[in-house]
């Protein structure tokens, strides 16, 4: 069976995949420039984009750029982003019937993370092991909608403008963590919204809260996928913390592509974990 794996870009970068993978672009829109989130995304030039224009949005895939990533895989496994912030679900949706319809012998598996960023990365490891396992598609489906519901995102953002300004997020919400120095920090919530768990004054406090948050949500050294907006120190110090506690655990840091970087925004850290 001739497997793929494809994910809208707020995936953020995957590693060199063992099994086919394709990202499929959002963009970001600046004024009238536009930028695809993909490998030609320079971060300098949209904030450059960013800070010159006076609105700013993004935009979900169209069902055309799903249809060229499937390619010609017999069996999909398609990752997106939260159905409830974004319409990149319901255009991988129609992709998909499209697809079956033309291939009648192919399929198409749609995944709503209800979450997005290093969460989905999980998602995608998962697949790739189970794909690489040899099991049957079947098998494949029943065990990825298991792993999903024991993954989880939580994020410290030090603006939540750009989320609040393209309706992602209550004004009142953004607003509690508008003041300079307070970080918002929160987690995708089980219906795929922001939900804001704490503020915190400073990195330090902000890198604390995230772990206690993780260990009362059920985190007891599982893998932990980090990626951060310009914020090396932030995820490197949250990463060797964890280690502290849980040695063994499994930890890398990436960094946001544009999707994550327009609404994470500088200083940004977002985390997927294991339970
Ligand atoms: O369709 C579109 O234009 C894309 C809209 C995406 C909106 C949300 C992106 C969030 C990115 C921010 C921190 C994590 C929030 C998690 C909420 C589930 C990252």
């Amino acid at each position: 069976m001739k497997y793929k794996i494809v994910a809208d870009s707020s995936i953020n970068h995957v590693a060199s995949s063992p099994v086919p993978f394709s990202s499929v672009p959002l963009r970001i829109l600046a004024g009238d420039l536009e930028f695809a989130d993909d490998s030609s995304f320079n971060p300098a030039q949209m904030d450059q984009a960013l800070a010159s224009c006076t609105s700013s949005g993004t935009a979900c895939p169209g069902l055309a750029d799903w249809l060229c990533a499937f390619g010609d895989a017999e069996v999909i496994f398609c990752i997106t982003i939260t159905s409830t912030l974004s319409g990149t679900y319901s255009s991988a949706c129609l992709a998909k019937a499209e697809y079956e319809e033309r291939f009648p012998n192919r399929r198409v598996h749609v995944l709503d993370s209800l979450s997005t960023g290093p969460e989905m990365l999980l998602i995608a490891e998962k697949l790739q092991e189970l794909i690489l396992s040899g099991i049957r598609e079947d098998a494949i489906l029943f065990k990825i909608r298991h792993y999903m519901q024991y993954t989880r995102l939580i994020f410290s953002l030090e603006s939540l403008q750009n989320l609040a300004n393209n309706g992602r997020v209550s004004h009142a919400t953004a607003k509690l963590a508008g003041i300079l120095g307070i970080r918002a920090v929160g987690q995708a919530s089980d219906r795929g919204e922001l939900q804001l768990l704490s503020k915190a004054r400073g990195q330090q406090r902000a890198i604390c809260n995230i772990i206690k948050h993780m260990k009362e949500n059920g985190y007891c050294g599982g893998k932990v996928r980090i990626v951060h907006n310009r914020n090396q120190n932030a995820a490197e110090a949250l990463r060797s913390l964890l280690l502290t506690a849980y040695p063994s655990a499994d930890i890398c840091i990436g960094v946001t592509g544009a999707l994550c970087c327009y609404y994470a925004e500088t200083g940004g850290l977002m985390i997927g974990y294991e339970l």
